[in-house]
């Protein structure tokens, strides 16, 4: 029966610990979670800077409010500020950008006046917005979010601004929200987010908020809810064989359909098998994570979804050299307007990329700490870069754009995404020529409806198999729930479905 059946779920990032607590709540008594790495919460993963708590991954509850599940987690688990649940905060519709105080730093060591940048920030956040209604709608008139961004930007420029000395500066601004939007959507060109499915990621109601405690705190409210040993760690599976082929090859009769075989040999047998490995890890392994190997159809969408780095560089300062109500510092570089890619030599340039520094507020809790964002190939590069270099390099930019020659963080924490050898990456997009469809095919259970064999052997969940809310925790927690009540409702029909079936 269902709550016998041995379920294995790899990884335990919060969509596997999602899949486990609903299964677990069912009465599934054979579950298990197995783990790469040593410690639970994967890409939810919080640091200490000077005794201060950072987020390595994960930052925000994108959207708190109720229909968010790690916002109604988090108030569950009392984990949130005040302000946070206040009704108030639930209901500011913010489109998934927050209203920031900026401050605008050019690369000639100036502070720009915001009413003079104003206008460029309405005209880039306008076209943002029209870059969503091309989904579901009819067909969007080229096919990159990027093109449409610059071609249209430096159109309302050369409309609107043509007699304006701010004209350069204005379209200066456009490439740094550029390189900002390539954080938000994980990837190192905008040209390479699909226009027609950008509007596919639904952003949900409320002011974007953060754990005070820390975000791992919602893995540990979790986890202790599930019984004890129930993960193993240390063990990276290399091979999910399936369709028995594994039992059948060593001659073990009577094991289960799925056996997953770990990378130092061992090996677990399973009924079904929940996958909530990395998309990122998926494009490098997956034509040897599974034994028979992915439908062509599934495979192909791995490969053509997309998979790109944002990284975080904390600096912790004395004193802080920003104003008090300054919640983001954007870099603009002068140069930049004519909105080219940016970085030519990666050596010399990749700090280009870097596109602001948000303050960690409030003040009495984190001290002076400053987040600076970089996405792309060019944070992929300075991943390679020792601490030193980066500190001194992020020092000189800082000098620069201030004009101040004594700015001079203390302690330096980085991000190193790509680096992680399970995750190779920070999270999904839909990149060009991609739809719905993909995603679809990536979360598509094994084998496919219509063959013989026993049902759901191999499911995916995980953030990239959700499709309005990739790329986030709570995607990854819906995912991982909607594998679990897939299973559940395959061994208890629903009676709707009974009647149905006869
Ligand atoms: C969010 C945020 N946030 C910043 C940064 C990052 C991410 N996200 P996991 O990887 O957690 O678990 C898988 C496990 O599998 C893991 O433990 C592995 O070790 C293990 N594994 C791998 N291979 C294995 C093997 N072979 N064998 C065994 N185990 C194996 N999300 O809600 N708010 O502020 C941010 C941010 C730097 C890196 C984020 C944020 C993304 C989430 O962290 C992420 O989706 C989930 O944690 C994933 O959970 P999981 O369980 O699926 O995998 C318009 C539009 C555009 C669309 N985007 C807009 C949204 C913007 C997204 N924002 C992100 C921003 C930040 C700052």
């Amino acid at each position: 029966s269902g709550v016998d059946s041995r379920v294995l779920i790899v990884g335990c990032g919060i969509s596997g610990i999602g899949a486990a607590q609903k299964l677990i709540r069912q009465g599934f008594r054979n579950v298990r979670i197995i783990e790469a790495t040593s410690r639970s919460g994967g890409r939810v993963q919080t640091g200490r800077l000077d005794g201060k708590i950072i987020e390595i991954g994960a930052n925000w509850i994108h959207g708190p409010s109720q229909k968010n599940p790690v916002f109604r987690l988090a108030c569950q688990y009392q984990l949130l500020d005040e302000e946070c649940m206040s009704e108030e905060n639930q209901s500011v519709d913010i489109d998934g950008l927050p209203p920031f105080f900026s401050t605008w730093l050019s690369s000639s060591g100036k502070k720009l006046e915001a009413e003079v940048m104003a206008p460029a920030v309405e005209v880039f956040l306008t076209l943002r917005k029209k870059c969503k209604e091309f989904y579901n709608s009819s067909r969007a008139p080229m096919s990159s979010v990027g093109e449409f961004l610059k071609t249209e930007a430096l159109r309302i420029s050369n409309d609107e601004w043509k007699e304006d000395e701010a004209r350069k500066l204005r379209q200066a601004l456009f490439s740094t929200l550029l390189k900002l939007e390539c954080g938000i959507s994980g990837t190192h060109t905008m040209d390479d987010v699909d226009l027609g499915s950008f509007g596919m990621y639904n952003s949900l109601p409320g002011l974007d908020c953060t754990f005070p405690g820390g975000y791992d705190g919602l893995i540990t409210h979790m986890m202790n809810e599930l019984p004890k040993d129930i993960v193993l760690f240390n063990k990276p599976v290399k091979c999910i064989h399936w369709n028995n082929v594994h039992s059948r090859s060593s001659a073990k009769e009577g094991t289960g359909p799925v056996t997953v075989e770990c990378i130092n040999g061992e090996t677990f047998e399973a009924d079904h098998v929940i996958v909530t490995i990395p998309l990122g890890y998926m494009k490098k392994h997956h034509d040897t994570l599974l034994n028979p190997p992915l439908p062509q159809h599934k495979s192909q969408s791995i490969q053509r979804l997309g998979f790109g780095t944002n990284n975080k560089i904390f600096l912790e300062f004395e004193q802080p050299f920003w104003d008090e109500d300054c919640e983001v510092m954007f870099l603009i570089w002068e140069d930049e307007y004519d909105l080219q890619n940016p970085v030519s030599d990666m050596k010399t340039a990749w700090i280009r990329k870097l596109s602001c520094f948000t303050v960690l507020k409030p003040t009495e809790r984190y001290g002076h700490i400053l987040c600076g964002w970089i996405a792309g190939h060019e944070s992929e590069y300075m991943e390679t870069l020792c601490e030193e270099d980066v500190l001194r390099t992020v020092t000189q930019l800082l000098q620069r754009f201030t004009g101040n020659p004594t700015i001079a963080p203390r302690k330096l924490v980085r991000s190193r995404w790509f680096h992680d050898p399970y995750t190779f990456g920070s999270y999904s997009y839909v990149a060009n020529g991609c739809s719905g469809q993909d995603i679809d095919n990536l979360a598509e259970p094994l084998p496919l409806t219509g063959s013989n064999a026993q049902p759901l052997q191999v499911l995916f969940a995980g953030e990239a198999t959700h499709k309005s809310f990739f790329s986030t925790v709570h995607g990854a927690l819906l995912a991982g729930w909607r594998e679990a009540d897939r299973l559940i409702s395959h061994y208890n029909p629903s009676p709707r479905k009974v009647t149905a079936n006869l």
